[in-house]
């Protein structure tokens, strides 16, 4: 009987790509610093130093433009999972469903066609006070989505 299960231990070979949007940067940079703080603190090298670095960063002008970069980054064959980053923040006019429903749909895609994990670190919410509380204010969700990333790369190394 085969049992896949992720961990958050055999870390030291992963590769990371980390896609970032600057729309709404002063959420997106601390949804990236919980990111990279949950990385670290799982063994992974995040600059050279003794050991080269596992993580590259691709920066993109907001989170509609996440898929297409996630694309090339997971098609590269160089990583063990994509961790797209980005902030949507309602505002008066339908933009934000546009833009959502794009970053979604694209990465959930982009996932599936390449084989490669890829890490929906989007978050879609109504005010600023909401996207502050989940960057670090209340929590930060970039920390989960590091969690997640590692879990989905250790999984599929199993699943090899
Ligand atoms: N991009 C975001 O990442 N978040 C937003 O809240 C946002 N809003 O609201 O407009 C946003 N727009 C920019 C969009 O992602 C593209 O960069 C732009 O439309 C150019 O293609």
């Amino acid at each position: 009987m085969a049992h896949f299960e992720g961990n958050f231990t055999h870390t030291q070979d992963l590769r990371f790509a980390i896609a970032v949007a600057r729309f709404n940067d002063a959420i997106v940079t601390r949804l990236l610093a919980g990111c990279q703080d949950a990385l670290k603190r799982h063994g992974v090298c995040l600059e050279d130093g003794d050991r080269p670095s596992q993580v590259d960063y691709a920066w993109v002008p907001g989170s509609f433009e996440l898929p297409l970069v996630a694309r090339k980054l997971a098609a590269s064959a160089q990583y063990d999972a994509v961790i797209a980053l980005g902030a949507i923040i309602r505002g008066d006019t339908p933009h934000f469903d546009y833009v959502a429903a794009e970053a979604a749909k694209g990465l959930a895609a982009v996932a599936l066609q390449t084989g490669v994990p890829v890490i929906f670190g989007v978050l879609t919410v109504d005010t600023m006070q909401q996207a502050f509380e989940r960057a670090g204010v209340k929590s930060n969700l970039g920390w989960s989505y590091a969690m997640n990333a590692l879990e989905m790369a250790t999984l599929m190394r199993q699943m090899r």
